[in-house]
């Protein structure tokens, strides 16, 4: 049986001395020097005696040594739960209490808030620094460079990773080895990764799109990774043409075009450039072209599935839509409110099946029911079409969601935050569009009668609640929300209303 997430992915490059990271500073880690530092992690994290199974859940900095945590999870058998480095204590509290989280790990400067929240949760604490140090890296250094992989099948979880829900509270989507491997290696096959490819990396890898659309297909495929802790315009430029391949929400692509330095000679070397997570305008791809010679291929997936589909990488790349469903996925357009296929071209609800697709939320039965279907189709909240050609077009979100720079925000919890704040009768969060984040969120408060609510004093609150992404780029106070004769909020109106505050003029 072995376990089979780590033996295709890592096991395979046992010994190595093959590039496997490159480092903004020129640094260089082979496979070989990677799979030893997890090893020792693994080592260590078995010495805090948790199990497989368990759950690690880890708020760190993008490092080597973070990435390596994600492999030494994998050969321990641990579920591995990346969370945004943005998140404050507060949010980290939800997320270390509902997954029962055996060990925390944080970055040495979230010690002292975290201390008292794993404590009361029964949790471990240890530190993971960006620059590698910390104690659970002091430990590893004693530890031997060898692990014996636990037992696991590929219906065992690897990771469970959170994504908010419509109702303010975040869900732990469970994916496992089986979803994770099957994605890796159809991705593979599918963008034609091999092991002379060099990706410029530059996501986050607590997200999906970072961690197992970026990092496994290079692993899978025997490549390498310019692996930067950020996106930082210089040194996209100035490594690119080192690079064969980039992965990146639009914001990337955007910003990118955004610089006079970002020439077709900077590109040349170049074979693919992938954008998803949140809609790439089609300008956006026509202006890349004529830019670079290069058409973007746009790919869609979540949280819960890994990616659905993707557009070809022989054949037309269609701005505005997102390509065929992948090999191993079946996808189809449904109506929202009976279920029922729509015929071609219609616009319904987006709905999925596939190894690929995740096994339903950690512990909340009744969200996993009403998401995923008895015949295994995830309901997406996506709305969307097929066209004629068979290309799939997201055109819209049944679920309020704001998509911020990739990042995805619940405007109704944030709207349960400003409700309860002094003088506030109740609140709309909207999403207006933002030049360099695509969607940015803006919070219309309405009094209560007679009172004026204190601007600045909620902001502060914001603050301190939630993660810095996720705060409203502007508070505006309406005497009422417009509404529809059923009562229901009309959001669209107030994103017509609003549209034009962070619009250039
Ligand atoms: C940073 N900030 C953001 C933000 N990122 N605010 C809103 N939305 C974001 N996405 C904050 C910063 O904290 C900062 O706050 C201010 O905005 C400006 O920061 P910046 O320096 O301009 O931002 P930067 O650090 O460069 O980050 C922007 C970014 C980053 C777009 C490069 O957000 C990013 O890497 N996004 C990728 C997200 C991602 O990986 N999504 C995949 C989800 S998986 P202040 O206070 O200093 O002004 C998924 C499935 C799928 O969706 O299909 O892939
Ligand atoms: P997350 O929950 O962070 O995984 O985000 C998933 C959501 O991102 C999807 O439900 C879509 O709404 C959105 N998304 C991902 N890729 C694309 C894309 N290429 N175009 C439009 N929306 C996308």
């Amino acid at each position: 049986m072995g376990n089979p997430l780590y033996d295709r992915l890592f096991g395979i490059h046992a010994g190595k001395d093959t590039a496997f990271l490159s480092l903004a500073d020129g640094q260089t880690l082979t496979h070989a020097e990677f799979l030893d530092m997890a090893a020792r992690i693994a080592n260590a994290l078995a010495g805090l005696e948790l199990e497989p199974g368990d759950r690690v859940a880890a708020q760190v900095e993008k490092s080597p040594e973070a990435l390596a945590l994600y492999a030494a999870c994998v050969q321990a058998g641990l579920i591995f739960l990346p969370l945004n480095t943005g998140y404050t204590v507060q949010e980290l509290d939800y997320f270390i209490e509902n997954s029962g989280a055996a060990l925390v790990i944080c970055d040495a400067r979230n010690e002292a808030g975290l201390t008292p929240v794993a404590r009361t949760h029964k949790a471990r604490l240890e530190t993971l620094n960006a620059d590698g140090s910390g104690s659970l890296t002091r430990r590893a250094l004693g530890m031997l460079s060898a692990f014996e992989p636990a037992r696991r099948s590929e219906d065992d979880l690897a990771a469970l990773l959170y994504t908010s829900g419509t109702t303010g509270r975040s869900k732990g989507a469970m994916l496992t080895q089986g979803n994770l491997l099957s994605n890796a290696e159809t991705l593979v096959q599918d963008w034609r990764f091999t092991e002379s490819d060099v990706l410029l990396h530059a996501l986050p890898i607590f997200h999906t799109h970072g961690l197992f659309v970026a990092t496994n297909i290079v692993l899978a495929s025997g490549g390498s990774m310019i692996f930067l802790p950020r996106f930082d315009l210089d040194d996209m430029l100035r490594l690119m043409p080192q690079a064969t391949t980039m992965m990146g929400v639009p914001t990337f692509y955007t910003r990118l075009l955004g610089d006079d330095r970002f020439t077709r000679d900077l590109s040349q070397r170049m074979r693919l450039f992938i954008s998803g997570s949140a809609p790439l305008l089609a300008e956006t791809h026509v202006q890349f072209e004529d830019r670079t010679g290069h058409r973007i291929l746009e790919r869609y997936g979540l949280t819960e599935t890994n990616m659905n589909t993707s557009n070809p990488y022989d054949g037309d790349r269609r701005a505005g839509t997102v390509g065929f469903p992948l090999p191993s996925v079946d996808l189809k357009v449904t109506h929202p409110e009976t279920g029922e296929v729509l015929p071609e071209g219609e616009i319904g609800m987006i709905e999925v099946r596939g190894p690929n697709v995740f096994q339903g939320y950690w512990q909340m039965p009744e969200k996993t029911a009403a998401e995923l279907r008895e015949d295994g189709f995830f309901v997406t909240g996506d709305l969307g079409r097929i066209d004629e050609d068979g290309y799939v077009h997201i055109v819209g979100r049944d679920k309020d969601l704001i998509i911020s720079g990739g990042y995805n925000i619940y405007p109704k919890e944030i709207e349960l935050l400003l409700d309860a704040q002094p003088g506030v009768l109740e609140s709309a969060v909207i999403g207006v569009p933002h030049p360099d984040f695509g969607e940015t969120p803006v919070g219309i408060l309405i009094p209560e009668p007679g009172q004026t609510p204190d601007i600045t004093a909620i902001a502060d609150t914001v603050r301190e609640a939630l993660a810095r992404f996720k705060h409203p780029r502007q508070l505006i106070l309406l005497d009422e929300l417009p509404r529809n004769t059923m009562g229901k909020v009309q959001k669209n109106l107030l994103r017509d209303r609003y549209e034009y505050l962070f619009c250039e003029a």
